[in-house]
């Protein structure tokens, strides 16, 4: 047969302030990991607003950008490059869509993600949305590898 192995990709998964501050970081790793993909970088770090502005460019001048970016940095979040066969399409079905009350459950947001009581879509973890965007997203934070 014709069948070759899936290129590796990868992505970067950042387990945001809310997921760290309510101790789901081993528990959102341990999904990445028990569905086969490595984790190829990790570290816990408070990002500053340069990074930030970087990281969501896409949402400059969107209403919720401001409140985005004051939660994404009252507090530390873990960084990870986490690397496998389709993985950035595959850790965003982990994670589940945008809004938890909508999230299906079996998914980190939809089984753990609260999204009440804020004016922000707190919403546990961050996966990049394609490969320009992973590309793009493991620079910034990890601009060694
Ligand atoms: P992410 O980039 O964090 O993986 O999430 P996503 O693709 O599902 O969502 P995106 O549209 O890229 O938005 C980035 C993050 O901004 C917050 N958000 N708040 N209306 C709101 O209050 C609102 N909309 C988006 C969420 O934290 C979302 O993950
Ligand atoms: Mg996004």
């Amino acid at each position: 047969s014709s069948a070759a192995a899936t290129p590796a990709e990868r992505t970067l998964v950042l387990v945001k302030p809310d997921g760290v501050a309510r101790g789901l970081t081993g528990e959102v790793l341990r999904r990445v990991e028990a569905k086969g993909y490595r984790i190829v970088a990790l570290e816990m770090r408070t990002a500053d607003d340069a990074l930030l502005a970087e990281h969501y460019a896409e949402h400059q001048g969107k209403p919720f950008f401001a409140p985005l970016v004051e939660f994404m940095r009252s507090g530390p979040v873990v960084a990870a490059v986490v690397e496998g066969g389709r993985v950035i399409e595959g850790f965003r079905s982990l994670a589940g869509t945008t809004e938890p009350t909508g999230a299906a459950p079996g998914t980190i947001r939809g089984d753990l993600g609260r999204d009440w009581g804020t004016s922000v879509v707190q919403n546990l973890v961050h996966g990049s949305d394609s490969p320009e965007s992973a590309a793009r997203e493991i620079g910034l934070w990890f601009p060694a590898l």
